[in-house]
This record gives C-alpha cells, sequence and structure tokens, in this order.
C-alpha cells in the first residue's frame, strides 16, 4: 500500500535525539526564532548577498531582469487570481508524453515526470537541484504558455502553523488555491495525527479540477482514473514539524550539504538528522495531504505542491547565499536512500527533464542567480 512508499519517503518517524546536536543558533534568541524575526533577519542577508553577486558579476542576470518569489500572502489579491488562471490554463495545454493515456495536459505532464524521476531524486544527491529546476520549468510554463506575469509563489506553513485551514492558501476565497477537502471519518491506521478534511475540495478554486490519474499504487498509474482532488489539512503535524522554528533552525544547525538535505527531509540515515521527524519536507507535504497530494509519486498533481517546494528552495536559496562559498557542491548518491546502491552524484551529471523542460547540468543549477538558466531570488 501507499502508505509504505510515504513512510519510507516523505519522512520517517522520528525519535527524538535534543541535546545531541549542538546548537548553533547562539546570534538569535529562541524569542527571535519562535516569532519569524530570526529567519526575516536571514532571508533579508542571503537575498542581499544574492544581490550583490549580481552586480558582481556579467551574466545576463540582472538587478532589472531578476524575478522576486514571494510568500503566497504577500502576492496582491488580483495576481494570485492571475496564478490562479495560469495554472487552470495549463491544465487546458496539451500533454506532452507520448504513449500514455491518464495524462491529459500539460500540467499533467509534470506529474508523469515527477512520477518518472522519484527514485532518483528524493533522498539523493539530486533532490534539491532537480526539485529547482522542475518548480522552475513549471514556472517557465506559466509564463510562456499561460501569460503570467506575476510573482511566483512560495508557501511559508510555518506562518500557518496556528491554522492551516485558515490559511489564506487554503481558506476556500478566490484568493486561494481552494479549500480542505470535506470532513470525513478517517479509516485505518494513523501513525500521526488526522487531518480535518479528507474528502473532495468543497470551494474555492480547483474545487473543479480533475485528478486524471494515479495513485502510485494503482496497477497502471499512468492509467486514466479521473476523480476528485481530496485535501486533508492538518495543523498539528504543520505545528511540530513545519513551524517557523523548525524552517530557521533547519537553516541554522546544517553546516554543509549533505546535513542540509538530510534535516530538510528527516533522513533516517544521519543520527543529527532524526531530531527533525517528518521534518519540513514531509511536515509540508502532509500539512497538505489527501490525494493526491499525500502521494510520493504524484504530489505534485495537487496544484498547492509547487508552493510547497517552492518554501524548500527558499530554505536551500537562503541556506546557500549565508555562506556562498562553501556551499556550491553537492552530497550523496544518485538513488533514493541509495537503494539499490548507486555512485556518487556529481554537479557534471546531466538533469535531462525532456519533453517537459531542458537538459541542464547540475552545477548550472547551483546559482538562482547565475543567468544560465536561472535569474530569481526570494524576498
Ligand atoms: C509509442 O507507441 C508506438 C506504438 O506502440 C511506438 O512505435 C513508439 O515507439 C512509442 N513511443 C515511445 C516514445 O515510447
Ligand atoms: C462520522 O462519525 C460520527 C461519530 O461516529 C458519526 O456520527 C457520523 O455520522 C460519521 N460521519 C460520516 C460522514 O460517516
Ligand atoms: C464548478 O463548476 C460548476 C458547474 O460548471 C460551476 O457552477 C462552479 O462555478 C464551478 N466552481 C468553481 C469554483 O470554479
Ligand atoms: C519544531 O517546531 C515546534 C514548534 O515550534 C517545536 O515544538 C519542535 O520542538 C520543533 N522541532 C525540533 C526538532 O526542534
Ligand atoms: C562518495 O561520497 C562519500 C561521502 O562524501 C565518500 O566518502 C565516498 O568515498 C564517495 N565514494 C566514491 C566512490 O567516490
Ligand atoms: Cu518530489
Amino acid at each position: 500500500m501507499g502508505l509504505l512508499k510515504q513512510l519510507v519517503s516523505f519522512a520517517l518517524v522520528g525519535a527524538s535525539f535534543q541535546g545531541l546536536i549542538p546548537r548553533q543558533t547562539q546570534e538569535f534568541t529562541d524569542e527571535d526564532i519562535q516569532s519569524g524575526k530570526a529567519l526575516q533577519q536571514i532571508g533579508k542577508t542571503a537575498y542581499d548577498n544574492a544581490l550583490s553577486r549580481v552586480e558582481a558579476s556579467q551574466s545576463t542576470c540582472t538587478k532589472e531582469n531578476i524575478r522576486v518569489r514571494k510568500e503566497w500572502r504577500n502576492i496582491p489579491g488580483p495576481e494570485r487570481i492571475e496564478f490562479v488562471k495560469a495554472v487552470e490554463c495549463l491544465m487546458e495545454k496539451p500533454n506532452v508524453y507520448p504513449n500514455v493515456t491518464g495524462p491529459k495536459s500539460m500540467f499533467d505532464s509534470f506529474g508523469v515526470l515527477h512520477y518518472h524521476l522519484t527514485p532518483y531524486v528524493h533522498n539523493s544527491a539530486y533532490f534539491l537541484l532537480f526539485h529547482r529546476l522542475y518548480i522552475w520549468t513549471y514556472e517557465e510554463k506559466l509564463r510562456s504558455l499561460c501569460g503570467y506575469t506575476g510573482a511566483f509563489p512560495y508557501w511559508e506553513w510555518g506562518l500557518d502553523a496556528g491554522s492551516v485551514e485558515n490559511s489564506p492558501l487554503f481558506d476556500g476565497s478566490e484568493t486561494s488555491l481552494g479549500s480542505n477537502g470535506a470532513a470525513v471519518n478517517s479509516t485505518g491506521p494513523s501513525f500521526f495525527p488526522t487531518g480535518s478534511g479528507g474528502g473532495c475540495v468543497t470551494a474555492g478554486p480547483f474545487k473543479n479540477y480533475t485528478v486524471n490519474f494515479g495513485p502510485n499504487t494503482a496497477r497502471d498509474p499512468l492509467a486514466p482514473n479521473p476523480r476528485c482532488l481530496k485535501r486533508d489539512l492538518n495543523t498539528q503535524i504543520c505545528a511540530r514539524w513545519a513551524s517557523i522554528q523548525n524552517t530557521t533552525e533547519t537553516i541554522l544547525e546544517s553546516p554543509d550539504i549533505e546535513l542540509f538535505q538530510a534535516n530538510v527531509q528527516g533522513d533516517p540515515r544521519y543520527p543529527a538528522a532524526m531530531k527533525w521527524g517528518f521534518a519540513v519536507h514531509g511536515g509540508g507535504h502532509f500539512s497538505i495531504a489527501g490525494d493526491p497530494g499525500g502521494d510520493f509519486y504524484f504530489s505534485p498533481l495537487e496544484p498547492a505542491f509547487y508552493l510547497h517546494h517552492g518554501q524548500i528552495d527558499r530554505m536551500y536559496f537562503i541556506w546557500q547565499n549565508l555562506d556562498w562559498e562553501n556551499r556550491q557542491n553537492m552530497a550523496g548518491t544518485i538513488t533514493m536512500m541509495n537503494r539499490p546502491a548507486s555512485r556518487n552524484g556529481t554537479l557534471d551529471d546531466v538533469l535531462d527533464i525532456s519533453p517537459v523542460g531542458d537538459s541542464f547540468t547540475y552545477r548550472e543549477l547551483l546559482d538562482t542567480v547565475g543567468g544560465s538558466p536561472f535569474c530569481f531570488a526570494y524576498e
């Protein structure tokens, strides 16, 4: 059943190793970390550092053409509505994969791509850079195929740790991505607190969106299987694993790329990463949950996926730019949890995401302001 796949992948039940890791956060008080002041400060430092690199470089990325990504609630309402319209437009553009019967649209093609690459781009050397290219390519399609001109959004989960149901992202208003799923009684075992929804989205954008294929446990996951979009918003998971404190400390307590990616994913192979439990990656995913949001392979068929991974990429951007000289590297092998055992990834490896997008070396993906291909920063 998918549950096993989910558990192995999104996150892992965390034992508590509190106290084992020296806190490297002395420059901030607990209050600064809880309130978000610390995150705001390191975010600003990272942004300023990235922009100074832009000024100093000869790249095609300039202060004039750089795109600044914003938190959903900091984007004006009309622009959020434009974003939703662009996503709906992508759901009408043709699928680019041949020989598949389930996928119906360009939006769906992103789901096929993720499905094919899942075993190589999670808990592996490629996790952060693959997802960086993936959501950027999605942004490019929204612009080139659907005329979107606004800011690309991310979702800072921690701002909603008090109530995901009331998040501007999920409140069901026309400036949201639609509501929670209808409340249904949960069935089956629950390893973690159950959410407040579980049924079909009841209001707002994407209420009428049809999920065309999946789940990953189906005999043919790419065969047609039209159904409603379900969500099971989960404030407890958000508060416990994806709080502002968790986000901030994950950035501050990760000395190198190997531990940073382990901490973001709660990778159980690393004792130091165990304390994060589901960690921010799993915490954000399971704050949304449902179908396909809770499906490890097909979660990109949930429109909020891209905002969740926007925040993961923002964390990576901040972490990198706090010590740019030392944070342009890669660690880990090229298979999920190194199963089956594989070689180490290298920055010269090529990531080819055709037919959805283009092909790049991982090295080209390190710098969001490198100009080839990226030119963006996070506000
Ligand atoms: C698609 O299916 C056709 C007919 O079976 C086959 O000739 C073709 O090679 C397939 N294309 C791909 C990309 O798999
Ligand atoms: C959920 O469970 C409650 C209490 O057992 C019951 O009263 C209610 O009818 C159930 N709702 C649904 C939709 O099954
Ligand atoms: C969903 O579709 C119905 C029937 O076409 C329509 O009346 C309704 O406005 C749509 N809802 C949304 C949120 O798009
Ligand atoms: C994550 O944040 C929550 C809420 O601030 C806190 O209770 C929890 O201890 C944090 N987790 C870790 C591993 O620090
Ligand atoms: C792979 O990377 C690890 C850790 O960085 C290193 O210890 C190991 O020697 C590398 N393996 C090979 C075959 O280079
Ligand atoms: Cu993924």
